[in-house]
């Protein structure tokens, strides 16, 4: 019968057989090569997890996700029902869009432009206030004077207002453990461009008088480094801004300066005439009794000055 079978010339040794020794070799060779990849895994995975928690700040608030949407259904629905058209769940996504899965010291003004669109809303002129240092006082006024908006009293201020929040670079998870300091870590975080991004668009709507209540107690009682020195004044549009009047808060224990005439007013007023917009300033003395004249006007003693 024919041999159909392939065999080596004989005389030939078949050419790859490889010794014991050297399959010994190839086979520990292979077991080292398997192990350092192993290592090289578990610690890329733990430096990973150890980058995520590296921040200097205190990580997101815990239900972020769930107190943006209630917070969003309570705004449009109960406090501000003309809004009653926003799609929470629409917002919800925007804003998570803005963060997640992006460095959290790399979020830009640009993040944050859908979540503007979908809460676009219009304050009636002369009706904002902006503040600085006086955030508490700023809303006790408007919780009594409910026509007058701070940026926290339109939809996305109130939305975002004492929250924190960020995310972890190409994952889906909110970062609960720590979030980047915009002082320590980084100034493009998820919060601070937040703020910026909504107070500069809060400040280019604003038209008619435009009134900020300042820090009197404060060493400079107006700072150019401040939200609103930086972003808030440089954004007021002349076109539509008549005049921006300073509130100087004293702390109320009887002190009678005229704090409008502070050097770091002063140059307040300098970067404001510069811009076209008109200046003024008042001394608030008493913001106990400014807060209680705000509640009854037609009281005998607020008929006269504050
Ligand atoms: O990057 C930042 C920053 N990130 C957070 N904060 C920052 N402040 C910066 N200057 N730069 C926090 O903003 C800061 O720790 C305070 O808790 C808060 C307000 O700072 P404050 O009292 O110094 O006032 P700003 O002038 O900086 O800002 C108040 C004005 C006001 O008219 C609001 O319309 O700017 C608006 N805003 C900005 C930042 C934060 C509001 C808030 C807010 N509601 O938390």
């Amino acid at each position: 019968m024919a041999n159909c079978e392939f065999r080596p010339v004989s005389g030939d040794k078949p050419c790859c057989r490889l010794s014991r020794k050297a399959q010994l070799c190839l086979g520990v060779g292979l077991l080292f090569l398997t192990l350092v990849v192993v290592v090289a895994v578990v610690v890329s995975r733990w430096h990973q997890q150890s980058q995520r928690s590296q921040w200097g700040g205190r990580g997101t608030t815990d239900r972020f996700p769930e107190i943006i949407l209630e917070r969003c259904v309570e705004y449009t629905q109960t406090l501000l029902p003309e809004m009653r058209h926003v799609d929470c769940q629409n917002i919800w996504d925007a804003f998570k869009g803005a963060f997640i899965s992006k460095h959290p010291c790399k979020i830009t003004e640009e993040d944050y432009q859908p979540l503007l669109k979908l809460g676009n809303q219009t304050v009636p002129c002369n009706k904002t206030l902006l503040w600085s240092r006086t955030k508490h006082l700023a809303h006790q006024y408007t919780e009594i004077q409910r026509d007058v908006f701070t940026l926290e009293d339109t939809l996305l201020g109130y939305l975002a207002d004492d929250l924190t929040w960020c995310g972890e670079f190409e994952t889906s998870e909110i970062n609960y453990r720590s979030c980047p300091d915009w002082r320590k870590d980084c100034s493009s975080n998820p919060v601070s461009v937040f703020w910026k991004t909504v107070s500069r668009r809060f400040a280019e709507s604003a038209c008619g008088v435009v009134h900020v209540m300042l820090n009197g107690s404060c060493s400079n009682i107006f700072d150019k480094k401040s939200t609103f020195g930086s972003v808030e004044v440089h954004n007021l549009q002349p076109e539509k801004v008549h005049t921006l009047e300073a509130w100087v808060m004293h702390d109320g224990r009887g002190d009678s300066r005229d704090l409008c005439q502070d050097p770091s007013i002063k140059e307040l007023e300098l970067i404001i005439s510069k811009r076209n917009i008109t200046f003024s300033c008042k001394n608030i003395y008493r913001p106990d009794k400014f807060l209680q004249c705000a509640k009854t006007p037609e009281d005998s003693s607020c008929i006269s000055k504050i």
